[in-house]
């Protein structure tokens, strides 16, 4: 076993993170319309890729990539404002887009295309492990225990697993690993009943993760790797576009490949369905999820902003962030992001609010446009309001009596959740 000081060191100097910050954005649209997936704003505060970041900063991994697919304004000055690393350390964040790449006409078209494209940039330093994380998953992994079983088994190439239902199994990449965890078996996506079932998990390994037998359960790929810089660089050698469906099947016949037994809160929120409902639990009496967790805190810009003003609410199971005005309204399972400004007489229900980059007449906006925030006697229900919406007086917007699916000028509909882009003015009266 190493010793904690040789794990640290080697997390510190010797791993390259790199945070796999989004293809073509289309699960997470129209959040993703006008930015990188990474800057999606999470929890009212948050944006997702602070939740990698913060698991890297809070495990000693100072040294990190995010690769996007494009560079937008609002994913570079998160980033650049919020992690500074002290001169005399060697700690960076940076972000690589795929517009950016010499070659840049053409883009990123798998995750494996995308690490391989920015290969160079990976390879510059002496790093000889290089994490690879998803950018669109809620959890809190401490890698310090990765690393440790990394170096212990021998692997070249560990993956991060959870036990999953058979109805899950399907969307993931699933393994049949022996008692040592060697992994000899991978497929990506069963949709054969036949291959799930040969791969499902022996009750003597469910019993030492302490879970019931009862209930089939896979061993699923979490998309989160570490690779020994020689088996990353033979991986690459070819055009295989995908870790889960190319690079890791192959892998198993040249290396050794071990699986990390992940135990806690785990949750993809890469579709609005799962994003809505991610946001959601953590309004919960106890949520799944703990921002509370000081051990292992969530790092985000700090911004500076007054403490929330409420004049007269009633408010239960809500998170509500800094900086906004609250008067006499109702809001029950609610995210209220930074910078709400919400009127009298408004209901909101299991809804986000993901609030204002501004305030009304700040300097540099443009003054003739209706301020961001919402309006007197409005209903909003099971709705992702953007940042910098505007919602009139007496508006209603719920996806009741609507397909669960729909496009139009003024909003989306995504599996019955209505989403209303950034920067939409909603007119008074209007209902949805
Ligand atoms: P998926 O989540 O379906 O499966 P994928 O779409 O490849 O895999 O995305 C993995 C991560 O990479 C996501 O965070 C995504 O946003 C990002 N990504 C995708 N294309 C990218 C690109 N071109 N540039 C930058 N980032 C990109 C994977 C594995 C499965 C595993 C699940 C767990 O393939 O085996 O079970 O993750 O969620
Ligand atoms: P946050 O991290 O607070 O979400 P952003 O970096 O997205 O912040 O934006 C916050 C700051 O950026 C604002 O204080 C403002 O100065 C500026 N800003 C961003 N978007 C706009 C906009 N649409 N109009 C005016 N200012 C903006």
């Amino acid at each position: 076993m190493p010793t904690r000081i040789e794990t640290d060191a080697l997390l510190r100097r010797s791993t390259l993170a790199i945070v796999m910050g989004g293809g073509a954005g289309t699960r997470l649209f129209p959040l993703t319309k006008d930015r990188a997936k990474p800057a999606v704003p999470l929890a009212g505060k948050y944006r997702l890729v602070d939740i990698p970041i913060s698991n890297c900063i809070n495990s000693g991994v100072r040294q990190v990539y995010v690769l996007t697919q494009y560079n937008s304004a609002s994913l570079n000055r998160h980033i650049a404002r919020t992690y500074k690393f002290d001169q005399f350390s060697r700690g960076f964040i940076e972000v690589l887009a795929a517009q950016q790449t010499p070659q840049g006409e053409r883009w990123y078209q798998g995750t494996a295309d995308a690490v391989r494209q920015n290969l160079r940039y990976f390879l510059e330093g002496d790093h000889e492990y290089f994490l690879i994380l998803s950018g669109d998953q809620l959890y809190r992994m401490d890698f310090r225990k990765v690393m440790d079983q990394h170096l212990m088994s021998g692997a070249e190439l560990t993956i991060a697993t959870l036990p999953v239902n058979a109805e899950d199994a399907t969307g993931f990449g699933i393994m049949k690993a022996d008692a040592s965890g060697r992994i000899h078996e991978f497929v990506e996506k069963p949709k054969d009943p036949a291959v799930l079932e040969s791969l499902r998990m022996p009750d003597e390994t469910l019993k030492e993760l302490g879970l019931p037998t009862e209930e089939a359960r896979y061993q699923a790929s979490m998309g989160i790797y570490v690779f020994n810089r020689k088996a990353l660089i033979e991986s690459l050698d070819n055009d295989c576009m995908d870790f889960g469906k190319h690079i890791i099947p192959a892998a198993l016949k040249k290396y050794k490949v071990h699986s990390f037994n992940f135990q806690g809160y785990w949750e993809d929120i890469g579709t609005i369905r799962s994003f809505f409902h991610a946001n959601l639990d953590l309004c919960k009496l106890v949520p799944q999820y703990d921002f509370f967790d000081s051990s292992a805190p969530i790092f985000t810009h700090a911004r500076f902003l007054p403490a929330t003003k409420i004049n007269g609410a009633v408010i239960r199971e809500a998170l509500i962030s800094d900086g906004c005005i609250i008067t006499d309204a109702h809001v029950e399972t609610a995210v209220i992001g930074l910078r709400s400004i919400i009127e009298t007489g408004t209901t909101i229900r299991d809804t986000i609010i993901m609030g204002a980059d501004y305030y009304a007449g700040a300097a540099g906006t443009d003054q003739s446009k209706p301020a961001p925030g919402i309006g007197r006697n409005c209903r909003i229900e099971k709705v992702i309001l953007d940042k910098n919406v505007h919602v009139g007086d007496n508006v209603v917007i719920t996806p009741e009596g609507k397909p669960e699916n729909m496009d139009s000028d003024l909003f989306y509909i995504r599996d019955g959740i209505v989403v209303i882009p950034k920067d939409t003015v909603i007119p008074a009266g209007t209902w949805i």
